[in-house]
């Protein structure tokens, strides 16, 4: 800003004072677009039963108890620093998920949530995962695989839904693995700092 002022300055484009209400004017635009909020688009996805619907209300500091099948979808909104986020919560039965691509739009980051315990459709995961990574639509977005429900007995490890999802395979685009569980929020805010931090330095390195 300071070169366009001191450009139009020394070409006597402007008289003094008019240069002063112009360098007023860029100065209030530009606390316009810092005070702004920044929107950020979460969307949550994974096979029916993961989770997702709980995770979502225990970050919102809801009852994640009181649960029941995601139908349509939901959208929730949470202050977080400077920023707002949507959270979209979608259902994920098998009918369901060829709706998934209406709400790509516009996605920050996606929230892909396992159930650490439901060892026969891990491969099934991996597949709509997959599926999902390649839509042109998400290219941008970033990536955090919530390893769910770790407090079930015999629950998968971080490490071996790393593997069992092939995420090492992942290579255009940022992705992290974490361990949660939705009903106590343990590992909640990790996963979310973690996403947001991604997201941040990524859209909003202008700042
Ligand atoms: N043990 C355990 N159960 C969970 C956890 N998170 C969700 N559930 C349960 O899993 C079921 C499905 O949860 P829901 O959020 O509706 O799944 P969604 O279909 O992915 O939205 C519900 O009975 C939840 O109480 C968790 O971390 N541990
Ligand atoms: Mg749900």
């Amino acid at each position: 800003m300071y070169f366009i002022y001191l450009y139009l300055y020394k070409n006597k484009k402007f008289k003094t004072i008019e240069l002063i209400k112009f360098k007023m004017g860029l100065l209030k635009i530009l606390r316009k677009i810092k005070l702004k909020e920044h929107q950020v688009r979460l969307l949550t996805l994974g096979l029916d039963n993961s989770g997702k619907t709980t995770i979502i209300k225990s970050i919102l500091g809801q009852d994640p108890t009181s649960t029941s099948p995601t139908l349509g979808f939901t959208i929730n909104t949470l202050k977080y620093g400077n920023n707002t986020i949507n959270f979209w919560d979608i259902g994920g039965q098998t009918t369901i998920r060829s709706y998934w691509r209406n709400y790509f739009e516009e996605t920050d980051g996606v929230i892909w949530v396992v159930d650490s315990g439901d060892k026969l459709r891990l491969k099934d995961c991996k597949e709509e995962l997959h599926n999902l990574l390649k839509q042109e639509k998400l290219a941008g977005a970033t990536l955090i695989v919530l390893c769910n429900k770790q407090d079930i007995n015999g629950a998968l490890k971080v490490e071996e839904i790393k593997n069992l999802l092939e995420l090492e395979s992942i290579t255009s685009r940022h992705w992290m693995i974490m361990p949660c569980c939705g009903l106590t929020g343990d590992g909640l805010k990790e996963g979310l700092n973690w996403i947001m931090d991604d997201i941040s330095s990524r859209i909003f390195m202008l700042e």
